[in-house]
Formats: structure tokens, C-alpha cells, sequence
């Protein structure tokens, strides 16, 4: 009776327990497909790495004597779909049940729930044991909350792992140092950039294959430097750790038109393809701080990315789809301006977060909700287009993260169950926490006219276009009384300058 194991892209984790239960004359199956790679346009080096990654984690498993069936994408084996792809397979194959971990987003889970139907096969869809919380114990914790708070949920997983934990207390008395995390990034700074792995045979094939297949996608290929096995991603995790942690915290919110690491981790790309195990990378954080060789900000910091937040998106997006997809609290329905492609603006920090997104499939997590999200906000940009767009550009960008990252926490779709209330800024945050402002075309201090800078306009024009919505919101209330104070000729300026610039927008974009 022979099983068939399929293991998708982003499950390239030994530890799974679908392994411990392949049989002799089991086979498991690995698939490249076109699908995968353009439902949405992935940026290149995220193909790449998924496709080299695939292959080596094939090999490995070869080596540890599994009967390993790899399918590649320039194979007339690789039909387009996993459903059409294994459809082929299946053929001619004596397999008479499936069994898969369950994906990692609702998209491939629909695919998958009519295997069974379509190959008259049953199919066993085992639970993906990476994650400290499953889908079943969020919704449990959620279940009777008027609102889920992020940091509540945080606690408790503190609580459950002992992470930072001592006597039942937190660590150092506080649960979160997030207000020693905010340093701008003045004065010498040396950022070690993030560890590179040279490409070897197999990740060149796939470099050519994709330069080959998706020349026509957003995102520069040159140089390749991500690790594509758990044994190199350890690795990167190492270096981090040795030369990056201790400043971690400090300069978490800080962005630099000529550096696009500063002292971030750079291994969700890892994380997210299973070439790392979170609790892992959260113990060996503690056990730095325990050893004197990292502040307790800069370890709180990092274990609440990845316990709080990885976690806390992880459960709501389970507990709400499919309907979280559809969410636009706000009816946002503007186009999403071509600058995100890498269309002209004239706007510094845009422009500044797009190159290098362009470059590296990376930009860290300021940039992403502060720069890019907080214009997507301010202009209304429809969620579809910018979940979209930040699905293809990123190399760690899956739904399951990306999805309530986009709609919840940067564009407020989801009408407030990520965050209480929207991150909407002007022009000063980012002026404080960066050094674009410097060489920028627009005055980041001037309010109003065609040199002032379009975050200051646009954010009152978004709170005004949203008072009905926003305005009894109890922690905006500070914010609408000062609206609420403006003179009529000032509002009208506003708008004014709001409307001239989304005209420049649809010119460029035209
Ligand atoms: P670090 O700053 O070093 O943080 C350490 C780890 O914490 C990360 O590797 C990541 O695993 C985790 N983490 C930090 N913040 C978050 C968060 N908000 N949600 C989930 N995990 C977090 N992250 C993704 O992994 N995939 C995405 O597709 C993605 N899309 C995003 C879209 C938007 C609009 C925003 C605002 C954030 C998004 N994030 C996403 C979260 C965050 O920006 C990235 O995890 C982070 O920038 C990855 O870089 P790093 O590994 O250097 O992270
Ligand atoms: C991201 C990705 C890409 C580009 N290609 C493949 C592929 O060819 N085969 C595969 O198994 N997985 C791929 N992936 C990762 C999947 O999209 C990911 O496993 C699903 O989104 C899980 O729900
Ligand atoms: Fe961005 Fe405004 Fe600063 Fe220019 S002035 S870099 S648009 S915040």
C-alpha cells in the first residue's frame, strides 16, 4: 500500500512528522510549478531561493534514504498547477493515498481539499507542527475577545515557552521594551551586512532558469547571496546573532537611504521556507542575554517579532479566512501608483525603499509599514493591489504573514483587528527615523503647496476623507480634535494639494 508524500516549497523542515511516517516503498514528491511562481509576479531572487532550496532539501533527503521523486519546472512532468502536476504523476503511479503537511495558505488548502475527488484518493493533510501556537489553540485563546490584542498574546506565549521568564515574572520586570527601541540612526554606525553564501552548481542552474522564465518580473537576480540550505540559514542566523543582536533593539525603527540591513536579522526568508526553527533562534537569543552578550532590549525585541507578532498574524489570518481576503474598511480603491514598480517619484523614502526592495527582495519592517504601507494607507490604495504587490517583492513573503501584515497592520482593510487604529504619519516620523528627508526634492517641514512633503498633506486629507469611519475611534481622539479645530481655508488646502498630487500620480502611472 504504498503512500505518496508530497512535500510543498515552503516545508523543507526534516523535523515534520509526515517524514517519520514514509514508508519503504513510500514515495515522497516534490514539485516546481509555473503556478507557484506567477500568481502573483514573485521577485526573482525569491524564486531562486525557493527553487534552489527545493532541490538541495531533495538531495538531502535522497541522502537520508528516502525514494524521492523531483519534479523541475522546465520538465513536461511540471503541467502548471500542483493539481495538474500531480495529476500527471499520479499516471503512473501505484500510490493509493496521499499524504501532505497542511499548507501554508488558504489558496493551496482549497487546491488540496479536492485531491481527493479529483484522483479518487484519500488524502491526509497533517498538522504543520512549526509554530509554537496552532491555529486550533489561537482560536481557543481568541475566542470571546472584543479585541485581540497583540501584546496579550504575547504574555501568554512568554508564559507557555519560558521564554524570558524568570519565576514566573518576566525578565528585567517588563514584558516589552519596545520604548528603548527607537533610536534614530545618528552618529558612526558600522552595520555588518547580512551573511552571503556564494552560488554553488545547483543554485546557477536555477539562477539561469529563472533569468530564462521570469525575465519580465520585478526584482534584480545579481548578485544572489541567500542561503538555500538549514546548514548555511544556521549559519546566517549565527552571524546575526555575533555581530548584529546586540544593537538589534536600538536601531529596530531606523532606515537609511544607503543601507538596507542596518542590524535586522535578515532570516524570515528562512524561517518562512522551514530552514529555521523559531523557538531555536528565541532560545539561542535568551541564552545570549543570559550570557552578557546581548542587552535585554535587543532580546526582548526579537523574541516578540517572532512569539508575538510571526505567531499572533499566523493565528488571525487561520482564524479569519477566507474572509479576511476580502476586507476594505476604508472602500480604498485607488490604483497602486506605479512608483511601487519603480516608476519615477520624486519621493526620497519611496523611491529609497523600492531600490532596494528591487535589489535584495528585502526591506525591513519600517520601510515596509511606514514608507510604503503608510502610503498605500494615505492614498487609499486598493488591498487587493497592495497585497498583491507586497506578496511578489519580497523574498519571505507568504500569505499567511504577508496578508494580515498588509490589510491589518499597514492599511487598516481589516477595519482594526490587528491594530486598534491605523499607523497613519506624516512626513516627521520618518524625518526623525531616517536620513531620506536630506535628499529629498519635497520640504518635509512645509504643510502645504508643490514643495511641501505629500505625507503632510496626505495625511490630514485621509483623516478628513475618514472622519465618519475613524473619528469616534477613543484613540484617534486627540488627532480629530485638532482636525477639528483647522480653519475651512486650511482643509481646503489640504485637499487641494491631495487632489494635485494624486493627478501627478495618475500621469506618471498613465
Ligand atoms: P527582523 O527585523 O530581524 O525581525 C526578526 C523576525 O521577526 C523576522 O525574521 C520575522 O520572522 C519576525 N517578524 C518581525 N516582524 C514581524 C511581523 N510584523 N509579522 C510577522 N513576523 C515578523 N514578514 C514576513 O515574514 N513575510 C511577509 O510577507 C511580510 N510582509 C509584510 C508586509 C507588511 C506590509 C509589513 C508591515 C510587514 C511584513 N512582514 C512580513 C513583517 C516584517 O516586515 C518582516 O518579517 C521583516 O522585515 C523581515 O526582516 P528580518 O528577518 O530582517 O526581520
Ligand atoms: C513560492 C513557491 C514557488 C515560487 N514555487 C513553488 C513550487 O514550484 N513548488 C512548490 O512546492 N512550492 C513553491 N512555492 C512555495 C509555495 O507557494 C508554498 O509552499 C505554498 O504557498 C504553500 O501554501
Ligand atoms: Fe519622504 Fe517627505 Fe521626507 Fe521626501 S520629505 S523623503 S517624501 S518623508
Amino acid at each position: 500500500m504504498p503512500t505518496l508524500h508530497v512535500v510543498l516549497g515552503d516545508q523543507l523542515s526534516h523535523s515534520l512528522p509526515l517524514f517519520d511516517a514514509v514508508g519503504t516503498s513510500d514515495r515522497v514528491l516534490l514539485m516546481e510549478v509555473a503556478a507557484e511562481a506567477t500568481h502573483v509576479p514573485h521577485h526573482p531572487k525569491k524564486l531562486v531561493l525557493v527553487f534552489s532550496a527545493m532541490r538541495h532539501f531533495a538531495a538531502e533527503l535522497e541522502g537520508r534514504g528516502f525514494n524521492v521523486d523531483y519534479i523541475e519546472l522546465d520538465t513536461p512532468a511540471s503541467r502548471g498547477s500542483f493539481s495538474d502536476t500531480l495529476a500527471g504523476y499520479l499516471a503512473a503511479s501505484d500510490a493509493d493515498a496521499i499524504r501532505v503537511t497542511h499548507p501554508s495558505e488558504y489558496r493551496v488548502l482549497t487546491e488540496i481539499e479536492g485531491w481527493s475527488d479529483a484522483f479518487g484518493l484519500p488524502v491526509d493533510i497533517l498538522p504543520d507542527p512549526r509554530f509554537v501556537v496552532s491555529p486550533g489553540e489561537f482560536a481557543t485563546w481568541a475566542e470571546g475577545r472584543k479585541q485581540l490584542v497583540m501584546e496579550q498574546f504575547y504574555r501568554k506565549v512568554r508564559q507557555q515557552t519560558g521564554l524570558l521568564i524568570d519565576d514566573g515574572k518576566p525578565t528585567g520586570g517588563k514584558w516589552n521594551y519596545d520604548k528603548d527601541n527607537r533610536k534614530p540612526p545618528r552618529g558612526k554606525l558600522d552595520f555588518p551586512a547580512p551573511f552571503h553564501v556564494a552560488p554553488d552548481p545547483v543554485t546557477k542552474t536555477c539562477i539561469g532558469l529563472v533569468r530564462e522564465r521570469f525575465a519580465n518580473h520585478f526584482g534584480d537576480i545579481d548578485p544572489f547571496w541567500f542561503a538555500v540550505t538549514a546548514a548555511d540559514a544556521e549559519r546566517a542566523a549565527e552571524h546575526f546573532f555575533e555581530h548584529a543582536l546586540a544593537l538589534f533593539g536600538d536601531y529596530q525603527d531606523a532606515m537609511l537611504n544607503d543601507e538596507s540591513f542596518l542590524y535586522h536579522s535578515v532570516l524570515s526568508q528562512y524561517l518562512n521556507l522551514g530552514l529555521l526553527d523559531p523557538l531555536a533562534l528565541c532560545r539561542e537569543a535568551e541564552r545570549r542575554y543570559r550570557a552578557g552578550q546581548a542587552p535585554l532590549n535587543a532580546v526582548e525585541g526579537f523574541i516578540r517579532q517572532i512569539i508575538g507578532w510571526r505567531e499572533f498574524v499566523r493565528g488571525v489570518y487561520w482564524l479569519q479566512m477566507p474572509e479576511y481576503s476580502e476586507r476594505n474598511f476604508l472602500r480604498a480603491s485607488t490604483p497602486l501608483p506605479a512608483a511601487y514598480w519603480g516608476g519615477e517619484t520624486d519621493m526620497a523614502c519611496v523611491a529609497g525603499a523600492v531600490r532596494q526592495t528591487r535589489e535584495h527582495a528585502y526591506s525591513h519592517h519600517i520601510q515596509r509599514l511606514m514608507v510604503t504601507g503608510n502610503l498605500a494607507l494615505l492614498l487609499g490604495v486598493a488591498p487587493e493591489e497592495i497585497h498583491r504587490w507586497y506578496l511578489a517583492v519580497y523574498a519571505d513573503a507568504y500569505e499567511w504573514v504577508e496578508m494580515p501584515n498588509t490589510l491589518g497592520m499597514a492599511t487598516f482593510a481589516d477595519g482594526g483587528v490587528i491594530g486598534t487604529k491605523p499607523y497613519a504619519a506624516s512626513g516627521s516620523y520618518i524625518n526623525k527615523m531616517s536620513d531620506y528627508c536630506s535628499g529629498c526634492r519635497y520640504d518635509v517641514k512645509q504643510r502645504e503647496g508643490d514643495s511641501a512633503c505629500p505625507f503632510n498633506y496626505l495625511y490630514w486629507d485621509f483623516l478628513i476623507r475618514h472622519e465618519e469611519r475613524l473619528g469616534s475611534n477613543r484613540r484617534m481622539s486627540l488627532i480629530y480634535a485638532q482636525l477639528r479645530k483647522m480653519d475651512d481655508t486650511r482643509r481646503k488646502g489640504i485637499e487641494r494639494d491631495a487632489r494635485r498630487f494624486r493627478r501627478t500620480l495618475e500621469a506618471s502611472s498613465g
